[in-house]
C-alpha cells in the first residue's frame, strides 16, 4: 500500500480528500498545525508548522511517503490583501521545504503542489477558456504566492528531476467549506433564512462575476488521478470548463431552499480587482489523465445547503 502525506489535512479539501485517497488504496498520513480533525481519528497525524524546514525534513524522513499532496496555505484571497506577508510566507516556504527534501533525500516521492486559477490574474475575454500556457499575472498576494509555488515546482522538476506536478485549481465548494467563501456564505445565509434565524436579506459582494465552480469531490478525484497519471514538471488546470454567474447560483440556492430573499451589497465583500469571468480549459487534464468534473452544480449546491442546515440544526 502506497503512503500519501497530506499537508493542511484539517482544512476543507484535506478532510474531503482523506476518503478519496483511502478509497484509491493509499495509506494516508496528515499534517497540519492545529489539533487533528476528528476525520483523522485512527489515522497517522503529525502536528507542526510547515514553515519550519527542520520539522518538514524530520516528518518526511519518518513518513517516507510515496507522494505528498501539498494543500497547506493561507487559502483566502480576501484575507491575503489584509495579510500579504504571512500569505506569501505560508504560500511559498512550505513548498520549498518539501521540494528541498525531495531533492536532497532523492526519495523519488511525487509532490503535488496545489495552485490556483487566480494565478492567471485578469484574463481578457479572448483568453477564455484559459489554457495552462497563458501568462500568469497574479493580482493578489494569494495568487502571487501560488504563482511562486508553481515556479518552484517547475524549476525543481527541470533542474533536479524532482517529481513535482502542479495544479491551477479553479473554484470549488461543498460541505465543510468555511463561510468566507462565496457559495458557502450564500448557502449558510439561505439556510438561516429558511430556519427563520435571520431576516430574508442576503449580504453579497459582486454577483456579476462568472466562475468555473466545481464540486470538491471532483477536485479531490482530480488530485488522486494526478498522483497516478500527472506528468513530472507539468501544470494542470483543474476545472470544469463551464462557468456560472455567481448571482445565478444564489438564485438557484434560494429556489432549492424555497425562499425569497432581498439582496444587500456589502462593500467589504468587494475585491480591489475582480476578473469578470474565469473559466478554464480542462483539455490537458482530460487528455493526460482522463479526469473530468462530473457532479452537476445543482447537486453541489444542494449538498452545501444540507450541510449548513445540519450545522444550524446542531447549534
Ligand atoms: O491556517 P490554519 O491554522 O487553519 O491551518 C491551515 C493549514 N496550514 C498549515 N499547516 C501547517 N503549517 C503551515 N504553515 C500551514 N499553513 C496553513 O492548511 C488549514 O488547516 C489548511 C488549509 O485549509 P483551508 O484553509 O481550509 O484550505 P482549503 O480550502 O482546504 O484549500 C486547500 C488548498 C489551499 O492551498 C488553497 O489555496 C487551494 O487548495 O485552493
Amino acid at each position: 500500500m502506497e503512503r500519501a502525506l497530506v499537508t493542511g489535512c484539517n482544512g476543507f479539501v484535506g478532510r474531503a480528500l482523506l476518503g478519496r485517497l483511502t478509497g484509491a488504496g493509499y495509506e494516508v498520513w496528515g499534517v497540519d498545525r492545529s489539533d487533528a480533525d476528528p476525520a483523522f481519528k485512527g489515522k497517522r497525524y503529525v502536528r507542526g508548522d510547515l514553515m519550519d524546514a527542520a520539522f518538514v525534513a524530520d516528518m518526511l524522513n519518518e513518513a517516507m511517503p510515496a507522494c505528498v499532496v501539498h494543500l497547506a496555505a493561507q487559502s483566502s484571497v480576501a484575507k491575503s490583501f489584509d495579510e500579504p506577508a504571512p500569505t506569501l510566507r505560508d504560500g511559498t516556504a512550505p513548498a520549498l521545504h518539501i521540494l528541498e527534501h525531495a531533492r536532497t533525500s532523492k526519495s523519488g516521492m511525487r509532490v503535488l503542489l496545489i495552485g490556483s486559477a487566480d494565478e492567471y490574474g485578469a484574463v481578457s475575454p479572448a483568453q477564455i477558456p484559459v489554457r495552462e500556457d497563458t501568462l500568469a499575472q497574479p493580482e493578489s498576494p494569494y495568487a502571487l504566492a501560488k504563482a511562486i509555488q508553481n515556479q518552484y515546482g517547475r524549476m525543481y522538476a527541470k533542474l533536479y528531476r524532482v517529481d513535482a506536478v502542479m495544479t491551477r485549481s479553479f473554484n470549488h465548494t461543498g460541505p465543510g467549506q468555511r463561510e468566507a467563501f462565496v457559495l458557502s456564505s450564500f448557502a449558510k445565509q439561505v439556510a438561516e433564512i429558511r430556519r427563520g434565524l435571520r431576516e430574508a436579506e442576503i449580504e453579497v459582494g459582486n454577483l456579476d462575476v462568472c466562475r468555473d465552480f466545481m464540486d470538491v469531490r471532483d477536485v479531490c478525484d482530480a488530485y488522486v488521478v494526478l498522483l497516478m497519471k500527472g506528468r513530472m514538471g507539468e501544470t494542470y488546470n483543474v476545472c470544469s470548463g463551464q462557468s456560472y454567474r455567481v448571482g445565478d447560483l444564489l438564485r438557484e440556492l434560494c429556489a432549492l431552499a424555497g425562499t425569497h430573499v432581498a439582496i444587500r451589497v456589502d462593500v467589504s465583500r468587494l475585491r480591489p480587482v475582480e476578473t469578470p469571468e474565469l473559466r478554464g480549459d480542462p483539455s490537458k487534464m482530460s487528455s493526460h489523465t482522463g479526469w473530468k468534473a462530473k457532479t452537476p452544480i445543482q447537486e453541489t449546491l444542494k449538498a452545501l445547503l444540507d450541510y449548513w442546515d445540519g450545522e444550524l440544526g446542531r447549534a
